[in-house]
């Protein structure tokens, strides 16, 4: 692989010739790539865990400032990744303004800004959809704070998760656990800026083990219908029942305008913090593919990483992950859709079927790899990354934490 990538010329004029024949213009394809933007998360950066055991990495980010400096490196690596999505109160600063200045010296800009409505003692039972009153208030507080720091680091997205839910059946009322959630929006989205968007994610199940209040992109949705167009939903790739079609919520979503953003990572089973397109490259690819098939609906579309590593070095997962997405992409951007729309009205099911194995099965490495040439990159970001001695460096700097600088629980 490292030959090929630093040397891909020959490999890259093949495939060039055959993706010219199939009619595509790969200049137009090349642009398309170089503008991609690709969100990564503060908290990937620092160390993080499970609910078991977090365990300290030499050179973890220690504070935002690190974190954010991290996040620069990445996309010095890559050159498509220049926002970092912040989670409060762990990023929390006294000044917004010189933290968002910060960014800026480094390249980067603050992206979305996720409230913590899940770790305060009073959210044991929930917070939006609280039976208290006092927490609900609680938790709109705190959201409004975060409508506050958008406005304050110019950031146009509240990204909103919630771990509410219960654990048995009789503990809350279901009905009211969903006038508890949309009465708490309205009042975060009534106070948002014209130019925030509300992205609402949902999770199907964990932490709460009986019922999620917003459990599938189905809630999400209606909840985002009622409080208006500056609310959408988000879908994290990892919070769906085992054989999910993901793409198909996508296509659905993007059709109805209601498709705000991504939270992209992978898993197996249950847990959703491993490395996006590690499990089901297919999967991603086919999600690209929905969005590649209407590059206008998907103008405002976000995307994010939401990855925690664990026992994994931070930047080179990160950087893999990026590596992932953008593959998922250029392999949808080399779809021949003239001929799949062809196969599909003769009802040709395994002809239409083959258009897009085809291009799933394209080694597109060499065209990434030119892509990164012409952006004035090093071909292969992970061997840049090694040869630039950063993981060492920062190692020394910043030696091994306690294990507190993500946020994560360490008791
Ligand atoms: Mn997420």
């Amino acid at each position: 692989m490292k030959r090929n990538m630093a040397d891909h010329s020959e490999t890259y004029a093949l495939l060039m010739a055959n993706l010219a024949d199939k009619g595509l213009n790969v200049e137009a394809i090349k642009q398309t790539l170089k503008s991609q933007h690709l969100e990564t998360p503060s908290w990937g950066y620092g160390d993080s865990g499970t609910r078991f055991a977090v365990f300290p990495w030499p050179g973890a980010a220690r504070d935002v400032r690190e974190k954010l400096a991290d996040a620069a490196m990445v996309h010095r690596l890559t050159g498509i990744c220049p926002s970092v999505a912040l989670h409060i109160p762990w990023d929390k600063v006294d000044d917004w303004a010189e933290l968002r200045g910060y960014a800026e010296s480094l390249g980067m800009r603050i992206g979305a800004i996720n409230p913590n409505l899940f770790q305060d003692n009073a959210y044991k039972l929930g917070s939006a959809c609280h039976p208290e009153a006092a927490v609900r208030r609680r938790a709109v507080e705190h959201m409004l704070e975060c409508v506050e720091i958008a406005k304050a680091t110019g950031s146009t997205l509240l990204s909103l998760w919630f771990a509410d839910g219960t654990n048995y059946a009789g503990q809350d009322s279901l009905r009211e656990r969903k006038h508890r959630l949309l009465e708490s929006l309205r009042q975060v989205y009534s106070a948002m800026s014209p130019q925030v968007r509300m992205l609402i994610e949902y999770k199907f199940f964990e932490p709460a083990f009986y019922n999620t209040d917003l459990p599938d992109w189905g809630t999400a949705y209606a909840m985002a219908l009622k409080l208006g167009p500056r609310a959408q939903v988000l879908v994290d790739t990892g919070h769906h029942p085992q054989g999910t079609n993901v793409e198909q919520i996508v296509a659905f979503l993007l059709d109805e305008g209601k498709l705000g953003g991504f939270h992209f990572n992978a898993r197996k089973y249950a847990d959703d913090d491993l490395i996006v397109g590690s499990v089901n490259p297919f999967e991603l690819f086919l999600i690209y593919n929905e969005l590649a098939t209407d590059p206008e609906a998907a103008r405002d579309v976000a995307y994010m990483i939401d990855q925690s590593h664990n026992i994994e070095a931070k930047i080179e997962a990160r950087v893999l992950s990026v590596l992932n997405v953008q593959t998922a992409y250029a392999r949808a951007l080399i779809v021949d859709r003239r001929a799949l729309a062809e196969r599909q009205a003769v009802g040709d099911v395994l002809g239409a079927h083959r258009v897009l194995t085809d291009a799933f099965e394209t080694d597109v490495r060499p065209l990434l790899a030119q892509v990164r040439v012409e952006m004035g990159l090093h071909p292969d970001p992970i061997s840049a990354l090694k040869e630039s001695g950063y993981g060492e460096r920062t190692a020394k700097e910043r030696g091994v934490s306690n294990g507190e600088g993500g946020g994560f629980p360490t008791a």
